[in-house]
């Protein structure tokens, strides 16, 4: 980022940096995490190496396109998805994780169960990505054992439900204070406020309106004091603004990431990570 433009962001602090274990990323600059989706369509035994291998080279090639760190997902997480057991979850992720970081990329884990967090930070990754915000039993004592960063997501009822009809008094008000609460009850159990993300999960449990009102709205989330994640890429708001279908999302995703970064997000979540990377730098010395 060219000089100054740090400074004249009322959201970057120049010396503040996030906490990943023994990794610091900075937050003086808007990061880019890119997604790493392990799936599991093999049908054969020797699937599984080939399904590591394929994620392991998605989350190389996005660390050169210039992502500051990788989620890595085993699709427990996705809305409408079937449920992944414990097992099969492990074996997805916890390779890709060992492999990626030990090429020094920066990886955060989407999961919800507390088992998976516990394996993901002996495997070394930088950050527990958790879409139900660390409710589930142990999740929190999960967070507080690792040394990585913490990203906290709000979510109303579960990915089964979500979206059937979610409603709100005042979205931005309540997703506010869900994520403050759990930014408390996450440093109760003994996570550093250092090492806490806090997102305010667009899509899960929100229509077109709500996630709307909370793009407008991310001062409010921003001015908690925790560095905001905001994940937009190729979602389904992106969709019903364009009229376009998932593979045709990346220039909305891109306009929809930038947008966040100006209100106040200190880390975009895209599939798309260069043309991103590109767009902030274009962002950074124009603003
Ligand atoms: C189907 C529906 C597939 C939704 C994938 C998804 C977020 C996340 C996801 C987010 C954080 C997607 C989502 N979204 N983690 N995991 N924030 N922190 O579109 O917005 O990638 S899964």
């Amino acid at each position: 980022m060219p000089e100054g433009v740090a400074s004249r962001h009322p959201f970057f602090r120049v010396n503040a940096s996030l906490h990943c274990g023994p990794r610091r990323l900075p937050l003086d600059r808007p990061l880019v995490m890119g997604i790493v989706n392990v799936t599991a369509d093999s049908f054969s035994d020797g699937g599984r190496f080939h399904d590591a291998s394929i994620a392991i080279a998605h989350g190389e090639r996005l660390a050169a396109e210039g992502a500051d760190l990788v989620d890595v997902g085993g699709e427990s997480t996705r809305p409408g998805a079937a449920p992944v057991s414990l097992d099969e979850e492990l074996a997805r992720v916890i390779p890709v994780v060992k492999a990626l970081s030990a090429k020094g990329i920066a990886v955060s884990v989407d999961t919800m169960k507390p088992e998976v967090m516990r394996a993901a930070s002996d495997a070394g990754c930088a950050m527990l990505n958790d879409v139900n915000g660390f409710r589930a039993p142990g999740a929190l004592e999960a967070a507080a054992a690792s040394g990585a960063a913490i990203c906290a997501m709000h979510m109303q009822g579960t990915p089964a439900t979500m979206q059937s009809d979610p409603r709100y008094g005042d979205v931005v008000a309540e997703v506010r204070d869900f994520l403050a609460a759990r930014a408390r009850s996450l440093e109760a159990a003994g996570v550093g406020r250092e090492r806490i993300v806090l997102d305010p999960g667009f899509g899960f449990g929100k229509n077109l309106a709500h996630n709307v009102a909370l793009v407008k709205g991310l001062g409010a989330i921003v001015s908690l004091g925790y560095p905001v994640l905001a994940g937009l890429s190729r979602k389904r708001m992106i969709g019903e603004i364009t009229g376009r279908v998932v593979a045709e999302r990346t220039a909305g995703s891109v306009a929809a990431a930038l947008v966040a970064v100006q209100n106040g997000a200190a880390i975009v979540r895209v599939h798309d990570v260069l043309p991103t990377v590109d767009a902030l730098k274009v962002w950074a010395a124009l603003r």
